[in-house]
């Protein structure tokens, strides 16, 4: 049975991987982690719950002796509208903490699942149909510390033979812990302002389109590129991966047609349009699908219903 340990297990996509592989392994193999040293909740009722700052690659070696580890989801990251307000912790945790994790998987033979994102583009980039390999001068500290990344995995896969993949993930969208402090994050407040308010300002204009995806296709393309055939694999670092491509409009449009009443109004955040606008449109995802069978099953349709559903029953609950 693999153990496996995932760092950054309280945020956006840390909190719903862990369950997930806990459900698929078995809660004892999968060690949550977080530099927070969370209390209570599902992380620590699950399964183990450890503290590990990424900067500290000694609590990174020290867990991953201790449970044996030989998998490593490395999700600790500093978001890029964060990322240009703490541009030197955006590389200290992107940059050093991904470097330490990559030191740790070499000297404990561990595969590792490094997320890349949208943001490791940039104004130079075809910015639709933006292809696999292609111009990356991304514009964001974010942005330099996903390149940087990318290029770390592809070093430790040549060099020294870990087992690094990864995807470039678009916006997610989803209804457990909120996203903090992203470009992209506009796309999860609009539920929550239609549901509980019926009335949103939106950071980003209208027209800004971006690649975004449902938290459930996220976490399948993170568990099937690790589980991918890796004689299939030509990049096995850095695919593209899309289940949607919209602009404000487009999704307030979807949401208006179960909630009619909800107004939204625009307020455009400078740094968050810069970025924006300097990330793809839409990415070409043709190699994720012809190398390791990725396919999202989430369109907007659907992911909206399911949106408002979730939080709407969380709403009526009064948990939100
Ligand atoms: C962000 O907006 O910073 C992230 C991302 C697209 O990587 N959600």
């Amino acid at each position: 049975m693999k153990k496996v340990l995932i760092t950054g297990s309280g945020g956006q996509i840390g909190s719903e991987l862990t369950l997930e592989l806990r459900r698929r392994l078995g809660g004892e193999n999968v060690v949550a982690s977080d530099k927070r040293n969370l209390s209570s909740g599902p992380l620590v009722d699950t399964g183990p719950f450890e503290v590990i700052d990424v900067t500290d690659v000694e609590q990174i070696a020290t867990v991953a002796g201790k449970y044996k580890i030989d998998t490593i989801y490395h999700l600790a990251a500093v978001l890029s509208a964060i990322g240009e307000e703490k541009p030197h912790l955006a590389w200290d945790i992107g940059v050093n903490g991904l470097y330490n994790v990559l030191q740790v998987a070499r000297d404990k033979k561990c595969a590792l699942f490094f997320p890349s994102s949208i943001g490791a583009f940039g104004p130079s980039t075809p910015l639709d149909n933006t292809p696999q390999d292609t111009i990356q001068r991304p514009v964001s500290m974010y942005g330099v510390t996903k390149v940087t990344g990318e290029l770390l995995c592809d070093y430790y896969a040549q060099r020294y033979g870990v087992d690094a993949r990864g995807v470039r993930y678009p916006g997610i969208i989803s209804n457990v812990t909120l996203p903090g402090g992203g470009t992209t994050d506009y796309a999860v407040e609009i539920f929550y302002a239609a549901i509980k308010t019926k009335h949103f300002v939106c950071p980003l204009g209208a027209g800004t389109f971006l690649d975004m995806m449902y938290m459930p296709d996220a976490i399948n393309a993170a568990i099937n590129v690790m589980e991918a055939d890796p004689k299939k694999l030509r990049h096995r670092n850095a695919f593209n991966v899309t289940a949607m491509s919209f602009d404000p409009e487009i999704l307030y449009a979807e949401i208006k047609k179960h909630i009619p009443d909800f107004k939204m109004e625009y307020d455009p955040d400078p740094v968050k349009m810069c970025i924006a606008q300097s990330w793809p449109n839409k990415m070409d995802d043709s190699c994720a699908r012809a190398e390791w069978g990725w396919k999202p099953e989430y369109d907007l349709e659907r992911m909206t219903l399911d949106m408002i559903k979730v939080i709407g029953g969380k709403f009526k609950k009064g948990l939100i």
